[in-house]
């Protein structure tokens, strides 16, 4: 089986340092919290930017100090830029940080409710715009599909020429409004992938390690990090990203599946590397 690529979201945009301290916010704390992910086996860092006190930013100087923070500590790792940022971030919001060209990016391929009165918005035209963008400056995408019918919106623009291969699925499992992480519904979505294409599953919450395991058995890669999950185990919130990590791999090698270095995760997803 393929090498297991391990991507830590070490902190996106919702949860906040009331809900686990350990979230990190500021430029220091995101470098040392990647380089832990990284050194417990993480080859791809999924990064959305946040103020120093936390709320979620869109500017651009700011993703810039963020990636050479992160890329000071970790010289090899893969950022990965969200482009999905917050909920009520605009279009063009959502974009500024793939000026900076980063190695890889994420797109988001459908509207879904998001708890509550939330919505997070990806209509057709937003895919296509931002897809564009993304092709046209060669960054690679990760797609991420919260439902099923996300996944069934990239295949047919891929048919009609709006997105191209290389495709990499992102299956983000368990948000309030998308579909939930039962491992049957991971596998569902797994089976609808074309061949060619490579997927890595996140689970939301409980659903983080269960889906995990899944990935890892089923020759998918796997993302996990606080984005996605603050608990190391039901009601202990985990010390670090790094800490998350460490326990994927730790599947990993129980399970007999090798972890990617990030020039391995790159020859997998067919990327060249970006930097020096
Ligand atoms: N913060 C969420 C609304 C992404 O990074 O591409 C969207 C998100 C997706 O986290
Ligand atoms: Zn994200």
């Amino acid at each position: 089986m393929e090498k297991l690529i391990i991507t830590c979201a070490i902190t996106g945009a919702e949860v906040t340092k009331l809900n686990n301290p350990s979230v990190p916010y500021t430029a220091d704390e995101m470098a040392q919290s990647a380089w832990e992910a990284a050194r417990e086996g993480a080859s791809v860092i999924h990064l959305h930017a946040r103020e120093d006190d936390g709320t979620p930013s869109f500017r651009r100087d700011r993703f810039d100090e963020l990636i050479r923070a992160i890329r000071a500590k970790c010289p090899d790792v893969i950022v990965q830029v969200t482009t999905g940022g917050a909920i009520g971030m605009s279009r063009e919001e959502r974009l500024t940080p793939i000026a900076l060209h980063p190695e890889m990016a994420t797109l988001d391929c459908g509207t879904l409710n998001f708890g509550g009165d939330d919505i997070f918005v990806n209509t057709e035209n937003d895919i296509k715009y931002m897809g564009a963008a993304l092709e046209s400056m060669r960054i690679p995408k990760e797609l991420e599909c919260f439902e099923k019918g996300h996944l069934d919106t990239v295949l047919r623009l891929v048919r009609q020429g709006f997105l191209h291969p290389p495709l990499h699925f992102s299956f983000v499992l368990g948000v309030n409004g998308g579909m939930t992480g039962e491992e049957r519904d991971f596998l569902f979505l797994k089976d609808s992938v074309p061949p060619g294409a490579t997927f890595s599953v996140a689970g939301i919450g409980r659903f983080e390690f269960p889906l995990a395991e899944s990935a890892i058995r089923h020759g998918g890669h796997v993302r996990v990090g606080l984005e996605d999950n603050i608990f190391i185990e039901k009601g202990v919130l985990t010390r670090s990203n790094g800490e998350l990590v460490r326990k994927v791999a730790q599947l990993a090698q129980r399970l007999g599946r090798e972890i990617a270095t990030p020039d391995e995760a790159r020859a997998i997803l067919g990327m060249e590397k970006r930097h020096d």
